[in-house]
């Protein structure tokens, strides 16, 4: 249906380094959105999302599953069905829903966030973890309701936690009756990347977020998995945050073909990944943690110093190449659907220029 049309992978010719969720749909994508059945979802009809729903739920071994536009409402619809207001939520200090979702749960739930230092490899400190998840027995304590993790994480460079890890947070947290909840927009960069079936990791947790509009190129959607009790739940703080959607089978349409074919080549973009890693490596005046590089995110500093971030950026979007600044002297560039090893190539040229 497609043949001919010219799908544009490129946003005004650039290599666009600053992140996955610029990616553009995949022709197949956009043929299955256009054949896409429809109705009302908020009455349940819409067969598309339907369909999208119970194929997720059974790859990652969950009940049940709801669509909702974005990640963010994903995390605080979430949050929203786990938690009451005055509920404590314990997270690490780096992780996105405490850095970037405009503080919606403590906002809108009155939850207090309460921060735990994140090690280099995105892991909390199980002797702190276990200090605070009993708290609420005294008066004084708002009581922890929730364990939030990442996965992969976002602002520790795109790392994989273990499996290991997160079967430790999950047994201190069932000793201590809590939830898990997990950010894992990214996981399957983290399945990808460990070579294991996502339903490893999903095991660990009672609440799942994972996005299609990152990696997996989708242009719009995200789900939240878990039981079926908890998902009705979640469904209905996704009506309250005017996220309950009619006809929206067309955006699932994109997800199916996500969930389906889109999953496996991550593996090309932790590749190129590891190959922009390498090459900044060589450069003088950048400093990156390699070890950190372990799927499609690279973190890595200006160590030069009369060259400000926002010049080195500047200077990188004048040669049409475009990557994120993170704050501080660091920059990150995230590879995905629509970068080739020629791209990273031509980036590492430029990078050697600029620098
Ligand atoms: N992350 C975006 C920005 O918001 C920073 C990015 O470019 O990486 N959880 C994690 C771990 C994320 O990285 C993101 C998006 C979200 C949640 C939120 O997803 P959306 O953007 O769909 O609300």
């Amino acid at each position: 249906m497609y043949e001919g049309l010219h799908i544009v992978h490129r946003h005004h010719g650039a290599i666009d380094l600053r992140s996955d969720t610029v990616t553009l749909p995949s022709p197949a994508m956009r043929e299955a959105m256009a054949r896409a059945e429809v109705g009302d979802d908020v009455y349940g009809e819409d067969p598309t999302i339907n369909r999208l729903e119970e194929m997720a739920a059974a790859l990652l071994d969950k009940e049940a599953a709801v669509l909702v536009p974005s990640g963010t409402m994903g995390n605080l619809s979430t949050l929203l069905a786990h938690c009451g207001r005055g509920d404590r939520v314990i997270m690490g200090d780096q992780c996105h829903i405490y850095w970037y979702e405009a503080g919606g749960a403590s906002a809108l739930g009155g939850m207090a966030y309460h921060p735990l230092a994140t090690a280099t490899d995105g892991t909390l400190d199980l002797d702190q973890l276990r200090d605070v998840v009993c708290l609420g027995d005294d008066q004084h304590e708002a009581p922890a309701s929730l364990i939030c993790l990442e996965n992969t994480h976002n602002r520790c460079g795109g790392v994989v936690l273990p499996l290991s890890y997160l079967a430790e947070v999950h047994a201190l947290a069932q000793d201590a009756m809590l939830p898990v909840h997990l950010d894992g927009a990214r996981i399957f960069n983290a399945a990808i990347a460990l070579g294991v079936h996502v339903r490893e990791i999903t095991r660990h947790v009672d609440s799942v977020q994972i996005c299609l509009s990152k990696g997996l190129a989708a242009p719009v959607g995200s789900l939240v998995l878990g039981t079926e009790r908890f998902i009705a739940r979640v469904r209905r703080m996704r009506k309250m945050l005017g996220g309950g959607m009619r006809q929206a089978g067309v955006i699932a349409a994109a997800g199916i073909v996500a969930l389906d074919q889109m999953v496996d080549r991550l593996a090309e973009d932790h590749a190129n990944a590891r190959m922009l890693a390498l090459g900044l490596a060589k450069v003088p005046g950048l400093r990156i943690d390699l070890e950190r590089v372990q799927t499609n995110l690279v973190r890595f500093e200006l160590d030069v110093t009369d060259l400000r971030v926002e010049e080195f950026l500047g200077r990188l979007r004048q040669r049409g190449v475009l990557m994120g600044g993170m704050g501080g002297r660091t920059v990150r560039a995230v590879t995905h659907y629509g970068v080739s090893a020629e791209d990273v190539a031509h980036v590492l040229d430029v990078v050697r220029e600029v620098v």
